[in-house]
């Protein structure tokens, strides 16, 4: 009997790696995908991978997103990049998306313009009031960015 529950999950664990990978292959196989939900973020805010690594972000939002390297802080390459990642309302009905390759181990920064502008007065425009960074306080202070950590195989 306990052979067989084991023999079901290991089965069960199989279907489900095979599903997540088939819904995964989009263009080639991405591992690392950061999500643009309903609201103006980037999920999650994040990510650490290795280098060689395709992340890819999927625009899930109505609105298009972009993805722009902040190069005052970019150790990881893809300096000046300034991408537009439709949203199903631009896209067809379907989610945008846009793939990365990092080969420099360093920090990817990154924004999107659109939802992390400054104002006259040179302060952050946060979005609001369901996106951007939020802590369990409701505090939407934190305009839509996200990090990529990018190391090399022997940092583990
Ligand atoms: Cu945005």
């Amino acid at each position: 009997m306990y052979v067989l529950v084991a023999l079901v999950a290991t089965l069960a664990g199989g279907l489900f790696l095979h599903a997540s990978a088939s819904s995964a292959d989009f263009q080639g196989q991405p591992r690392h995908i950061v999500l643009i939900p309903d609201t103006d973020k980037f999920v999650p805010f994040h990510m650490t991978v290795h280098v060689g690594d395709t992340v890819t972000w999927i625009n899930q939002d109505t609105d298009d997103h972009s993805v722009v390297s902040n190069d005052a802080f970019n150790t990881a390459g893809h300096n000046g990049l300034n991408v537009v990642i439709p949203g199903t309302d631009n896209n067809g009905g379907k989610p945008g998306i846009f793939s990365l390759r990092f080969f420099p181990p360093g920090t990817f920064m990154y924004y999107c313009p659109f939802h992390a502008h400054l104002d006259s007065d040179s302060q952050p425009v946060a979005p609001g009031p369901d996106g951007g960074i939020q802590d369990a306080n409701g505090n939407f202070g934190t305009p839509m960015n996200g990090v990529i950590s990018v190391k090399s195989f022997g940092d583990g």
